[in-house]
């Protein structure tokens, strides 16, 4: 099964090969694979070569440890496209899923310097700071915090954001929401996003801050949003022209 005169090493093989096995569906999501004594049986390598392979599967969250349990297959990543401008809702939506949240901060204060300054706003000038954590089909997906200028949208409450806020913005006002600048950097969860996404202290994080325009050219949002990066990966389309 493993080619011993490839230039690949032995571990890299291996990894390829249960990530095969993932794909087809012979390992199932959720379920344990062969221990590493059955899997160097299995593969005629050692135990050391097997625990590497799955230590880097591991950390690339293909497969997670449970103490005293064994190894599982994790769940699919979600796929985000980094092409049209969705909101999560929209996005869970396409994928079938239910988007719910929980809010976890709701309050109106005067914008901080940086935010101001993205939103065009004077020193002073109020926005809501909305926390929320976004479930897709009950599982917590990511924790967002948005900053919204009171004067662009007025009248935003508890309720509105439980749904889709986007959907609140074009169907309650007279605009239209046209674009956005996003830059995703990794980081680790500290202990409050840990405990909000579930998630190990320290786990990878794909942190996100995204300034949103309307189609007039009015700045209306900051997001900085932290995802879970056991569960999501940013796919981009790149042109060479
Ligand atoms: C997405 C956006 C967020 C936006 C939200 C609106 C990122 C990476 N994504 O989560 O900026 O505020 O959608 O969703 O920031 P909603 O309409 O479901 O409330």
């Amino acid at each position: 099964m493993l080619d011993k005169k490839s230039p690949l090493p032995m571990y890299y093989q291996i990894e390829e090969d249960i990530k095969g096995k993932i794909e087809s569906g012979l390992f199932g999501v959720g379920k344990t694979i062969p221990s590493e004594r059955e899997l160097s049986e299995q593969y005629g390598v050692s135990r050391m070569t097997v625990r590497q392979a799955v230590s880097n599967l591991v950390n690339e969250g293909a497969l997670y440890r449970e103490k005293g349990k064994g190894t599982f297959v994790s769940e699919r990543k979600i796929e985000q496209p980094l092409t049209g401008m969705t909101s999560f809702t929209e996005d869970m939506k396409k994928r079938g899923m239910t988007a719910t949240s929980r809010l976890i901060g709701f309050s109106v204060i005067s914008a901080p310097p940086d935010i101001a300054r993205k939103l065009h706003l004077e020193q002073g000038e109020e926005v809501y700071e909305i926390q929320r954590i976004r479930f897709a089909d009950g599982k917590p997906m990511a924790v967002e915090r948005t900053f919204l200028p009171i004067a662009l949208v007025p009248g935003v409450d508890e309720s509105i954001v439980m749904g889709s806020l986007y959907e609140h913005i074009e169907e309650n006002h007279d605009y239209k929401i046209d674009k956005a600048t996003q830059v995703i950097e990794a980081t680790t969860a500290d202990q409050e996003q840990s405990e909000l996404l579930a998630i190990p202290y320290g786990a990878a994080v794909l942190h996100i801050e995204r300034l949103s325009v309307l189609t007039n050219g009015t700045p209306f949002e900051v997001v900085k949003s932290s995802y879970r990066a056991d569960r999501y990966k940013f796919i981009s389309e790149i042109h060479r022209t």
